[in-house]
């Protein structure tokens, strides 16, 4: 497989370890003839370009996902029908509402895990080999869960998933744990990853947290990047961090940013259906160390912003919780 990260140089003028791509959003609210916002979506390299999955509230405000396609990963085909999943391995194909995909190749097969409506958000979790047939497998876990994001590849043996123990409405709290699994159906040995922060010592993240990309394997551990909620007088707003986590046991937390990477700055972020948030679910990247983060902005279309691995994770050392 080969692919060229989506990529634009860091503009002349800018200091920042992630910039925006210039040409955001890539997609619209209105990129497909049903849809009320396309946001929060997950791409993977695919065949000789990309595939993804993506979340599309139409316009009935119910919640979906649908398979896409690119040849470059900036300008995207996303099926105007959700995925239908076939069954894996339940029965149960229960699901109110499906938001907030990620996608992770785990050896020859992709990984969507999403959250999926089931008498409240809980983690559902799915498999494709061609991202035309979906084949849906058990929650992982009980009510009420939400950004549920495999690990690229098996930990001492085990299916290992970040998480984020919620309740049925805008929680107001939110840890990470990890939880372990022999077979992708049962899922056990639930670990604190990480909690906010203290408010004084870094605000952005000091209401709750979650994972968002597939983390990343580096030489110093997993990157993980994750979203970061403050509560402010006009409600929630979600910015970015990233955090490196000990590789054979990532609930061992080496290093985290206190700084955010980015928060909602320009307009495409503070406005929209929900204002105030950058909220990323997907990262490409490749040998050079070159990344390309897809981000959902404002609950209303999908964004790309990029950077260096290195320099995110000199970021993180430089000033760390
Ligand atoms: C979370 C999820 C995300 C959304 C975020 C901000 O609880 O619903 O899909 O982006 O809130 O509204």
């Amino acid at each position: 497989m080969h692919f060229e990260t989506p990529w634009e140089e860091r503009p002349a003028n800018s200091t920042e370890v992630l910039w925006r791509y210039s040409k955001n959003p890539i997609i619209h609210r209105h990129a497909i003839p049903s849809s009320n916002s396309i946001f929060n979506s997950a791409v993977v390299p695919y065949t000789d370009g990309f595939a993804g999955v993506f979340r599309c509230d139409n316009r009935s405000v119910q919640m979906n996902i649908h398979a896409g396609f690119s040849k470059d990963g900036l300008q995207w085909q996303i099926d105007h029908d959700p995925i239908q999943m076939l069954a894996g391995n339940t029965e149960l194909l229960h699901s109110d509402y499906k938001y907030d995909p990620r996608v992770t190749k785990i050896e020859d097969r992709y990984w969507i895990t999403w959250c999926n409506g089931y008498y409240g958000p809980t983690i559902g979790i799915a498999y494709t080999e061609d991202f035309r047939q979906f084949y849906q497998c058990e929650n992982a876990f009980l009510p009420f869960n939400r950004n549920g994001v495999l690990f690229p590849r098996k930990i001492n043996g085990m299916y290992a998933m970040l998480s984020r123990p919620s309740d049925n409405g805008h929680t107001p709290f939110g840890d990470i744990y990890i939880s372990y699994s022999p077979d992708m159906m049962f899922w056990g040995k639930h670990r604190m990853v990480m909690q906010p922060a203290p408010f004084v010592e870094s605000g952005w993240q000091s209401t709750k947290i979650g994972a968002g990309p597939t983390p990343i394997p580096t030489d110093e551990g997993w990157l993980m990047i994750y979203h970061g909620v403050i509560h402010t007088c006009n409600g929630f707003r979600y910015a970015v961090g990233a955090a490196l986590l000990e590789m054979e046991r990532p609930e061992n937390v080496l290093y985290r940013s206190r700084r955010y990477l980015m928060t909602p700055e320009v307009p495409y972020e503070t406005t929209g259906d929900v204002p105030n948030v950058v909220f990323p679910c997907a990262a490409i990247h490749d040998d050079d160390g070159k990344i390309a983060i897809y981000y959902g902005a404002a609950d209303t279309v999908t964004c790309l912003a990029f950077g260096y691995i290195s320099e995110i994770i000199q970021f993180l050392k430089e000033d760390t919780l």
